[in-house]
Order: C-alpha cells, then structure tokens, then sequence
C-alpha cells in the first residue's frame, strides 16, 4: 500500500512541515505514513492561531448553547466517519480492528458527547455571605477558558486519549494545539477534518506533529504563548514537561505511568477473576496504562490463579488487524519490543515463566512487525525490577500472599499509583481494601469500567490532578470570583 502522507493542522488548513519522517507499522515493518514534522515556526505559528481564536473571533464569541450544538456535531462527524477512523488508528498501531472499534472510536464519539453535556449543564459556585459586623455579599464564581491549551498524547489509545482532553477543552471554549506521538499521528489529522466539518472556526483545533525533545513537543512545552498544558505519558517525560513550563509557571494536568496491582482473594469468584486479570493484564498487548501488572494471589488458590492466567495468555491469537479470530496485536514498535523483552529476560533470570517470555514466529510479512508473546511470570521477589518498573507489555508477575494487611502494603508500595482491582465476594472487604488502595481508582470485581463524569488520574509518579467531568472544567477554566456588596 502507498504511504499517505499526514500533515499538520493550523488555523483552520492542513499544512506542511518543516521536515518529513515515516511512521513504520508495527504489523509488518512497512512504511505506512509520511508525517510532517512541525519546527520552531510551524508550532508558533498553531499557537498564534490559537491565540487569535480565543482572544477574538467566532469561537471566542460563540455562545454555550451554539458550543455544546458543536461539539455533538463533532460527535456525529466522527461516527459518520467510523470506519476511516479505525482504519487510521488500526494502520497505526496494529491493534486488531475489533479492538480500536469497541474501545478507541466508540470512546472519543461519547468523549464528546460527554463534555457536551457538562458544558450544557455546569452551574456556577455561588456562596451568600454574612459578616459577623452585618455586612452582606453574594459571591459568584465566573468561569472563562484559560486559553491555549497544549494537548500531548501518547501512542496507545490515540483518538481516546487526546478526545479526552480535547474535548472538554474546547466544551470550556480554549483553543488547542494537539501534539499527538510520532507513533500515531494519523488520527489526529482525521479529527481536524471533522472539527472542519462541523463547523468549528479556525484556530480553535490544530495539529503540530513531531517527537519530544527538540522537536514539536519541546517547541510547544517551551512556547510562551501556551496558557496550560495537559499530557499523557512516561512519568520521566512528565518530569521534562514540567521543567520546560517552570518559567511561566504555567499550568499541568499530567496522566502519567503505572506499576498497577491487582489482589485475588480466597473467597474471589476464581473463573470471574482470572477472565477479568487476562482482561487486565492483556488487553491492548499490555499497552493501557491501567493494565495490571502485579497480581498478589491468596497462597492457598495462587496455583489455580496462575494456571488460570498461564491458560488464557496461550489461548490469545496474535495475527493480522483484520482477521476476525485475532485477539492480541503488536507492541507499537520494534524499539519497545526491546525494552519489554529485557524485563521478560530479567524475569526467566530471576523467576519461572509459566507463560510466553519470547517472540512468536507467525511467518511471512509479520515477522517484520513487533509482536510478541503474553508473558507470565512466578517466583520474583516485591524487590525486582520487572516488579517494580512499569514495564508496559502484555506480562504480569503473580506473587503470593497470605493476610489482608500484608497484601495492602505490598500493593501500595510502588511509587506510582494510578489503579488497583480487588476480587472478592465479600462486598465489606472489597470497599474496605479498595479505600486503602493508593491509587487514582480501585476496582472491584471489574476493570476499565468507570463513569466519564468522576475523577481519573494518579498518585505519585502516576500523576498530577484529576480529569473528568467537572474536574476537567476545574482544569480548562480560570474562575474569577465576583463579590456584589449587597
Ligand atoms: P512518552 O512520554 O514517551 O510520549 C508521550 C508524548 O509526549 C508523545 O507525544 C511524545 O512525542 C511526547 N514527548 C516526549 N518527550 C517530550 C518532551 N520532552 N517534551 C514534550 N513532549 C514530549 O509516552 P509513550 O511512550 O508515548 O506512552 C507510554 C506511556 O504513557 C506509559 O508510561 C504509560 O503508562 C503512559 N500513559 C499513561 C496514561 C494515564 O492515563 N495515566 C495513559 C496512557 C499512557
Ligand atoms: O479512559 C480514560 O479516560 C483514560 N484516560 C484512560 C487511560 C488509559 C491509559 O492508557
């Protein structure tokens, strides 16, 4: 298939780059697209159009009503447009087309659905106050956007992930400059073609492609005109964000990486279990930052556990996108292959594999792509590194444990804290060890299955603030508090 060719987004016009680079499929090691990448000029220049675009203009004057119309616009563009969407975000990451229609497209339409909604229906912060001298105010806090808003994104939800921010930004009328990864750029394009078509004015969406460091994502981070950023990604390059906004003191909303536990009690519906752990362990190849990668067992049912978990990672299908019996895609790269293969060798150093620990041979075409085996793994100590990095691949270590106390500060020491998920059947302990959960969100009985309206982020290196529902519009308004003497 001929590469396409994905460009840039500013001011309302695809535009080109300042240099070109290739984006590689993960299937097969093809070429499948030539992306612009933006320099210093072409990110200022998206910034300027974004500043234009909240400072004046239609967008800057749209009413709420005309703003909550279109992003459901928005909304119906990309479900008219579902299977180009898909294809875009398959062709980048080889994720089975399954997968990237139930999760990644279904989620950005109800991203936008969702934040239409809260636009719609966000009141504002109202106090009446009495002094004790008798003096009376009525005190209201009146919400405006906060500007430019810089959007980075990682590479394994794409269209979820930066719908996630993009939406509510611009339900809180900013204006966004969307860096989204060098792995996955082509989604974001599609979207500007939509945002076109729904009518969104000029400069309100724009599209900067590139990497990180002395690229598009430093001449973004770096740029003065950017009011706040929000970012999904490494923990480390959250710290590199924040030194390159520390100038301006500008603010951050950042989803950062996990190291996520996952406790099976005795009592646990074992079968209910061990499908939900494979789920959590496995889905997206491991690549979800939510996905489990330590699962502390009750001693006396760790075999049946990790016989359970050895049996669905076997059963998984790697195979092409559109092949309907596939279940299990690439990783995004060979480069990450690397990494995840140095911690399954760490682990068969170290620990026994039950499961998987190598590269399969699928022949042809495929072994030019990325794939490799899910992978599980006993006998590590809380100590080792496979169990204490996040290491982002379809592979957990399973470790035993025998009291409920012990479990709980095993689980909580990681200096991450983004999700945990605790199985049992006794509802009194599942509530009472998930409150005790140092993490963003403690499942019970289930995983990756939350309200869109209540807090997501992380503890620790995990992260800094929460998103969802108004605690976005928390993240992408300034309130000015007005006080009327009355
Ligand atoms: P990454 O941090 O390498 O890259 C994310 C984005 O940041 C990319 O667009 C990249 O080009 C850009 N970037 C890199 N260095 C930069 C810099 N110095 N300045 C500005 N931009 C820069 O992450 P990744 O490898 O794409 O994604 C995987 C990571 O993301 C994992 O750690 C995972 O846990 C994390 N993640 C977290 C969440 C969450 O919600 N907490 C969600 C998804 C992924
Ligand atoms: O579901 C979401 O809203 C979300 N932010 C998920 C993050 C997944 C991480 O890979």
């Amino acid at each position: 298939m001929h590469p396409r060719s994905v460009r840039g987004f500013v001011d309302g016009a695809f535009v080109e780059g300042s240099a070109v680079f290739e984006k590689i499929s993960p299937v097969d090691g093809g070429v499948v697209a030539q992306v612009h990448e933006a320099g210093r000029e072409e990110v200022d220049a998206a910034v300027r159009a974004a500043r234009r675009a909240v400072d004046d203009g239609p967008w800057a004057r749209m009413s709420t009503p005309d703003r909550v119309a279109l992003l459901r616009r928005i909304a119906e563009g990309i479900e008219e447009r579902f299977e180009d969407f898909v294809a875009a975000e398959v062709a980048d990451t080889g994720k089975p087309e399954r997968l990237a229609r139930e999760l990644d497209v279904s989620r950005a339409v109800a991203n936008f659905r969702q934040f239409a909604d809260m636009a719609a229906t966000v009141g504002l912060d109202a106090f009446h106050t009495e002094t004790p001298t008798g003096r009376r105010a009525l005190n209201y806090a009146f919400r405006k956007p906060v500007g430019v808003v810089a959007v980075i994104v990682p590479w394994n939800l794409p269209l979820l992930l930066l719908t996630w921010k993009v939406a509510p930004a611009l339900a809180c009328g900013n204006a966004v400059v969307v860096k989204p990864s060098e792995e996955t750029p082509s989604t974001a394009a599609l979207l500007a073609e939509v945002m076109a078509g729904a009518g969104l004015p000029n400069g309100a969406y724009n599209v900067v492609h590139g990497f990180g460091p002395e690229s598009a994502g430093e001449f973004l981070t770096t740029h003065p005109g950017v009011d706040a950023v929000t970012f999904t990604g490494e923990s480390s390059t959250g710290s590199a964000i924040m030194r390159a906004v520390a100038p301006g003191v500008t603010p951050v909303s950042f989803e950062l990486g996990g190291k996520n536990a996952a406790i099976v009690f005795e009592d646990a519906d074992l079968d209910r279990a061990v499908a939900g752990l494979a789920e959590s362990v496995f889905a997206n190849t491991g690549q979800v930052c939510l996905c489990t990668e330590r699962v502390y067992v009750q001693r006396s049912v760790f075999d049946t556990v990790v016989q359970g978990l050895a049996e669905r990672a076997g059963a998984l299908r790697p195979g092409r996108p559109d092949d309907p019996a596939t279940n299990l895609g690439p990783l995004i790269s060979r480069k990450h292959r690397e990494k995840v293969l140095g911690f399954y060798a760490a682990a068969r150093a170290d620990g026994r594999l039950v499961a998987g620990g190598g590269v399969p041979e699928l022949g042809g075409d495929l072994d030019g792509g990325a794939w490799i085996e899910p992978t599980v793994v006993t006998g590590l100590d809380d100590g080792h590194r496979a169990v204490r990095e996040e290491i982002f691949g379809p592979v957990c270590a399973v470790l035993p444990f025998d009291t409920e106390e012990e479990v709980v500060r095993r689980a909580n020491d990681t200096r991450y804290g983004l999700a945990a998920a605790v199985w049992t059947e006794d509802l009194r302990r599942g509530h009472r060890v998930a409150q005790r959960m140092r993490a963003g969100i403690a499942w019970v009985n289930c995983w990756y299955l939350r309200d869109l309206r209540s807090p997501f982020g992380g503890f620790g290196l995990s992260g800094i603030g929460r998103e969802g529902g108004t605690h976005s519009l928390h993240f992408y308004t300034e309130p000015t508090n007005v006080c009327v003497e009355l």
